[in-house]
C-alpha cells in the first residue's frame, strides 16, 4: 500500500483501517495486516465518503450586493437583481468566482457538486463557464452542470432554443421553474418539455420545483406523474418544493403514495429557504422548508444542498455542508439520534444517489480514493460542532489539510 489509515471510525461507528494504492481504496477492515510506504494514526476520528453538495449556483456564487443588496429577502427581488448582475457575465467573471467557490467547497470536504447554470440569458455564458469549469478542475472534484432557466422555459420565446443549445454543448441535467413559469398551465407544460428532453438528449433532471408559500403550487405531482410514467424514476429530481410544508395533510398524504411509486430524488436546501420563505406571512410564520422528515421516513431519497454562498438570493452561506445538515436538524425537528444520522447520510450518500454517482461514491475496496477526515468521533459530533475537516483525499491524494482551531486559557 502507498498509504495506511489507522484506527479511524466509519459513520456507522465501525472501526477501520484504510489502506489506498493507485488511487483506489484496497483495503477496509480493523487492524490491517499490510505495510505501507505512509501511515496516519486517526485516533478514533471520522473517517468518511466526501461531502456531496448537490444544489448549488455557482454562476451567481460570490456576487452578494452585486448591483444591490436583496433587501426584502424574497425570491423574487433575488431574480430580479440577478437579471441586471447577468448583463455583466463574462467568462473569465463566473470561472473565477466559481473555482474559488468550489476551493472554498472542497477544503471543507466537498469532492462532488451539482451546480444549476442559468441559460436564460442569450449568451449562454454563465452554462459555457460553468462547462469549462467542469473540465478544468475534473482532476481533484466532480462537477455537475444542469441546464436552469431561471426567467421561466417559456419566460421569452428564445428560451426554449437556448435550453436545448445547452443541452447540445453538454449540459448534464435538464432544469426548470414551473412555478415561476406566468401561468399553471404553462408550468405543467415545461414540466413535459423537461421530461422530454431529457428523454431524447438521455440526461439527468433536476427542478426547481414548487419553490413558493402558494399552497396551490403544485407541479410535484406532475414531476412525479411524469417520473413514473417514463421510468425515469430515480433520475429525476426535485428541488426545493417548499410549498409541500404549505399543502394540507390531506392532499400531503395522497402526494406521499404518488412520490412512493416515482422513485425520484429531493433536494432542501434550509438555509435559504428558512430565509426566503414565509416572507409574506406575519405571524404564526411558516418555516417554508420541505417535509424533509416524512420524505425520509418514507425510504425517499432527499439530499441536502447549500444553494446559495453569498448572491442575490442569500448573502451568507460557508460552503460548510455541516452547516446545511445542521440547519437541516433544526427547521425540520430531526433531533432523534437516528435522525441526526440521516442528516448527515444527507450531505454524504444520499447525495451521491441524486447525483447518480453509482460506483463512483463510497468506502468500498476498489473504488477511487476519494474521503474525509473530522475532527470528530461520529456524525452526530461533526453536526454539532460543525467539525473540521482535517483532511481531504481526491483520487488517493492529499488535497487539503486543515488545523482545528486551538484555544488557549490564560
Ligand atoms: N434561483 C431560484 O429560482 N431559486 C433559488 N433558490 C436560487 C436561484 C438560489
Ligand atoms: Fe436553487
Amino acid at each position: 500500500m502507498e498509504l495506511i489509515l489507522r484506527d479511524g471510525r466509519l459513520p456507522n461507528g465501525e472501526a477501520v483501517d484504510i489502506g489506498l494504492e493507485g488511487g483506489v481504496i484496497r483495503a477496509v477492515e480493523p487492524n490491517l495486516k499490510a505495510e505501507a510506504g505512509q501511515e496516519m494514526s486517526l485516533a478514533g476520528q471520522l473517517i468518511s465518503p466526501p461531502f456531496v453538495e448537490s444544489h448549488i449556483h455557482l454562476d451567481s456564487a460570490l456576487t452578494a450586493g452585486q448591483p444591490r443588496w436583496n433587501q426584502s429577502g424574497t425570491l423574487f427581488e433575488g431574480i430580479e437583481i440577478w437579471g441586471d448582475r447577468k448583463q455583466s457575465l463574462t467568462l473569465e467573471d463566473v470561472k473565477e468566482r466559481a473555482i474559488a467557490t468550489l476551493k472554498l467547497q472542497a477544503q471543507q470536504g466537498v469532492l462532488f457538486v451539482r451546480s444549476h447554470a442559468d441559460v436564460s440569458e442569450p449568451s449562454l455564458t454563465a452554462l459555457k463557464a460553468l462547462l469549462e469549469v467542469r473540465d478544468a478542475v475534473k482532476d481533484w472534484i466532480a462537477v455537475q452542470v444542469v441546464a436552469f432557466p431561471q426567467d421561466g422555459l417559456y419566460g421569452s420565446p428564445k428560451n426554449l432554443e437556448l435550453m436545448e443549445e445547452a443541452l447540445k454543448l453538454g449540459a448534464d441535467a435538464v432544469g426548470g421553474i414551473p412555478h415561476y413559469e406566468m401561468t399553471r398551465e404553462d408550468g405543467v407544460q415545461s414540466v413535459h418539455q423537461i421530461f422530454e428532453l431529457a428523454q431524447r438528449y438521455d440526461r439527468l433532471i433536476d427542478i426547481h420545483c414548487d419553490e413558493i408559500d402558494d399552497d396551490q403550487s403544485r407541479f410535484l405531482e406532475v414531476v412525479a406523474a411524469c417520473a413514473v410514467r417514463s421510468g425515469l424514476g430515480s433520475r429525476v429530481t426535485a428541488s426545493h418544493t417548499t410549498a409541500f410544508a404549505s399543502y394540507n395533510n390531506a392532499y400531503a398524504t395522497k402526494l406521499m403514495g404518488l412520490l412512493g411509486r416515482s422513485n425520484i430524488n429531493f433536494i432542501a436546501n434550509p438555509l435559504i429557504n428558512i430565509t426566503l420563505q414565509g416572507r409574506a406571512d406575519t405571524y404564526p410564520k411558516r418555516r417554508g422548508v420541505t417535509r424533509v422528515k416524512e420524505l425520509w421516513q418514507r425510504g425517499l431519497n432527499v439530499s441536502l444542498g447549500h444553494d446559495c454562498i453569498q448572491d442575490p438570493w442569500y448573502n451568507l452561506g460557508t460552503g460548510n455542508m455541516l452547516d446545511v445538515a445542521s440547519m437541516a436538524v433544526h427547521v425540520c425537528q430531526m433531533t432523534g439520534q437516528d435522525e441526526i444520522a440521516a442528516c448527515y447520510d444527507m450531505i454524504t450518500t444520499n447525495g451521491a444517489n441524486t447525483l447518480a454517482l453509482g460506483e463512483a461514491y463510497g468506502l468500498d475496496v476498489g473504488k477511487p480514493a476519494n474521503l474525509i477526515v473530522l475532527d470528530a468521533d461520529s456524525p452526530y459530533e461533526a453536526i454539532r460542532r460543525r467539525a473540521t475537516v482535517t483532511h481531504v483525499f481526491s483520487r488517493g491524494k492529499l488535497l487539503v489539510e486543515t488545523k482545528p482551531a486551538e484555544v488557549r486559557w490564560r
